[in-house]
């Protein structure tokens, strides 16, 4: 009943829209019907492309088949982020045009959008997979390996490895001195330019790999991405040589709490600097708002310059930081946090137990194990993982995400789901620094900070506890 009351609707709408353009035009009347009624009346049905296999998570490099029945052509993009749009029935605005039934070979954690492209260069529903890479374990004696290109191929007892295939070894071959699977691993890579900065991430390829035929190591591998940061303009006012000059102290090494005399000394620091504080520079402090300032004409005093209301704190030493930056600390999902990429300065100096570049207190924070170098077993260590994107506890890829991170910018936030954790989101690289303590603390003012004249911090308010 409801069908005929459709069909009926539409034949008196096809009637009525006829009888009311001009019979000259009628070929354009036709034209909009036509686009307009296109699914009911021809039988095109647009609908996210499908994907074999599906998305998922695999052992092996894949060959993904994508299918739009009834598109001329589909776009897709492979950078997890840009939604794939058409030009023309067979060009894209947006990603890569293929024929409906065409393949993309996926080797590492990959999001392919694809969307099916249309004889009236409209776009269909977009299809969001997700691939995702673990490490079985192969077990090879001889042949071509086809593992996830990160994992370490190991061959059996005979046989040596050479690019991706175990190779008998020959009965004469004594000179070659027990390379093993080392033997073949190159030795030199080159990789093209890196790609632009999109959500805290960018990629880059392969170019070159030496000797010829070699393996890469999990290391070269994984170097194909990393985190990034869009550069921020110089700022030629001030003297950015801030590595120079330290803090006034990292503080006592195992106390959080800055002893009263640190407290009588902030209120007389900030006291004589209201004094010293002249008109004020609002674009400077606009421009410097959420950074660390070192007075490196002084005796290196640590401000922060609050950005919700515009006015520096002195930062007497490392625990008082700790104890006086969580007080502008901004609550935050768990959800959300893990949106901003996690920020390692090779500076740092902290106990790193397991030596893979991320220290013990930032293991505690982000999950991993801080007695493992790699939580997941997946070849990679855990610090390779965090400065190139990838999950350290275990598959696929971190997605970021760049407008979160740029209204955090130069904010504490605190993980107010979990355990209070206090993280500074650095204003210079959209990162976020982990706040453990006050050691960490010192780190931060040490190495995150900006050096700046006595003449132009005294062109910030100073603020009031
Ligand atoms: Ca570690
Ligand atoms: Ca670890
Ligand atoms: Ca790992």
């Amino acid at each position: 009943m409801k069908k005929k009351l459709l069909v009926i609707s539409i034949f008196f709408l096809i009637i009525g829209f006829v009888s009311v353009v001009n019979k000259s035009s009628a070929s354009t009347a036709e034209g909009t019907l036509g686009t307009g009624l296109q699914t009911g009346l021809e039988g095109v049905t647009k609908a996210a492309p499908t994907v074999s296999p599906v998305a998922g998570a695999y052992t092996s490099t894949q060959t993904v088949t994508l299918t739009a029945s009834g598109a001329t052509k589909i776009c897709y993009t492979t950078d997890g982020t840009t939604t794939p749009v058409c030009a023309t029935p067979t060009t894209c605005t947006a990603g890569t045009a293929l024929a409906s039934g065409g393949t993309v070979s996926v080797a590492v954690a990959t999001t392919i959008k694809s969307a099916g492209c249309y004889a009236d260069a409209s776009t269909g529903p977009v299809a969001t997979s997700l691939y995702t890479f673990s490490c079985a374990t192969p077990t090879v004696t001889n042949g071509t390996v086809s593992a996830y290109s990160t994992c370490a191929i190991t061959c059996n007892s005979g046989y040596t490895l050479s690019g991706s295939t175990c190779n008998a070894n020959s009965s004469g071959g004594g000179g070659g001195g027990g390379g093993g699977t080392s033997a073949s691993s190159c030795t030199g890579v080159t990789y093209s330019a890196w790609t632009a900065c999109v959500n805290g991430r960018q990629t880059r390829t392969v170019a070159t790999q030496t000797p010829s035929g070699c393996s890469l190591t999990s290391v070269q591998q994984i170097a194909v991405s990393q985190t990034c940061q869009v550069a921020s303009s110089t700022d030629p006012i001030i003297d950015q040589d801030n590595n120079q000059e330290a803090p006034p102290s990292s503080g006592s090494s195992d106390q959080n709490t800055p002893s009263l005399a640190s407290k009588e000394l902030t209120a007389k620091i900030m006291f004589d600097e209201k004094v010293l504080t002249g008109e004020i520079d609002q674009k400077l402090t606009t421009r410097l708002s959420g950074r660390i300032l070192l007075q490196t004409e002084s005796f290196g005093q640590a401000w922060y310059v609050d950005p919700v209301s515009q006015e520096r704190f002195y930062l007497a030493d490392g625990p008082n930081a700790y104890q006086a930056l969580r007080k502008f600390g901004l609550g935050i999902k768990n959800s959300d946090i893990i949106k901003i990429p996690v920020g390692l300065e090779s500076r740092f100096t902290m106990l790193d137990t397991d030596k893979d570049g991320l220290p013990d207190k930032l293991e505690e924070a982000i999950g991993t194990d801080l007695n493992k170098a790699d939580t997941d077993n997946d070849g990679n260590n855990d610090g390779t993982e965090i400065r190139n994107g990838y999950n350290p506890n275990g598959t696929g890829i971190l997605t970021f995400s760049t407008s979160l991170a740029d209204r955090l910018k130069g904010r504490i936030i605190l993980q107010t789901e979990s355990r209070g954790e206090a993280w500074y989101v650095n204003p210079v690289d959209g990162k976020r620094y982990y706040l453990a303590n006050g050691e960490a603390a010192y780190q931060i003012m040490r190495y995150l900070s900006l050096g700046i004249s006595n003449d132009n911090i005294r062109k910030i308010t100073v603020g009031t506890w």
